[in-house]
């Protein structure tokens, strides 16, 4: 058994942190729920997440839910694989901004646009603003490369390059050349290579 468990559901969020583990390359199981059936919001995996949401990741006696907390934490806990910016080191901060940006700007503008409120909030009340200056940011961000931290991959582009990939294969984010340019780089990864061609065998057998 190993000390990494990933309760997945295979594809969704947890398909981030299958992706993110691959990178980190040590050894863990899985765990696979149904999402069809329900299995999310069983008492026995109600234990583990109470939102009744995956990904979930246990670590010894640890269970950290969340994908963007997930990732930081393994990048962090696993520093030989190079995929985080460790404290101290000048591109911390910025770093950080994009763990934090997915699931605060990128995530929300592209739910909001799909699924549109019935009364427009204000810009002011809206954490990411606007969906525009959202994917021009993100845009900007990504166009020069090839990573968001430039020469080091990070668990930063695990983040936001899985909500650029997933928003442009659900037609939810724009094909503009910055972002097509960035997920061929991610999609030319071994490790995001692998991820993928398990979770199709997964989601055949969950089906
Ligand atoms: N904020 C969570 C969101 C997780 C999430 O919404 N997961 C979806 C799968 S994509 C889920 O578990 N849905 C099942 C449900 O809500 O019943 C994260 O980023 O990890």
């Amino acid at each position: 058994m190993a000390d990494l468990t990933l309760y997945h559901a295979s594809p969704s969020r947890s398909s981030v942190v299958l992706w993110m583990l691959e990178e980190v390359g040590q050894p863990y199981d899985l765990k696979l729920l149904s999402l069809k059936q329900g299995d999310n919001l069983k008492p026995d995996y109600l234990a583990i997440n109470p939102m009744g949401k995956v990904p979930a990741l246990k670590h010894g006696d640890t269970v950290i839910t969340e994908a963007a907390a997930i990732c930081t934490y393994l990048a962090d806990e696993f520093p030989q694989a190079k995929l985080n910016i460790p404290i101290g080191a000048p591109g911390r901060g910025v770093y950080l901004k994009w763990l934090f940006f997915g699931p605060s700007c990128i995530e929300p503008a592209v739910i909001d646009r799909a699924a549109p409120r019935k009364e427009a909030a204000r810009r002011g009340m809206l954490g990411y603003g606007d969906f525009d200056t959202v994917m021009n940011v993100a845009a900007q961000a990504v166009a020069k490369g090839p990573w968001l931290m430039g020469e080091q991959f990070t668990a930063a582009d695990v983040i936001i390059g899985s909500n650029i990939r997933f928003g442009m294969m659900f037609k939810m984010i724009p094909e503009r050349k910055e972002f097509t340019g960035y997920t061929a780089r991610i999609a030319a990864r071994p490790a995001a290579q692998r991820a993928e061609a398990k979770d199709r065998e997964l989601a055949a057998k969950t089906a």
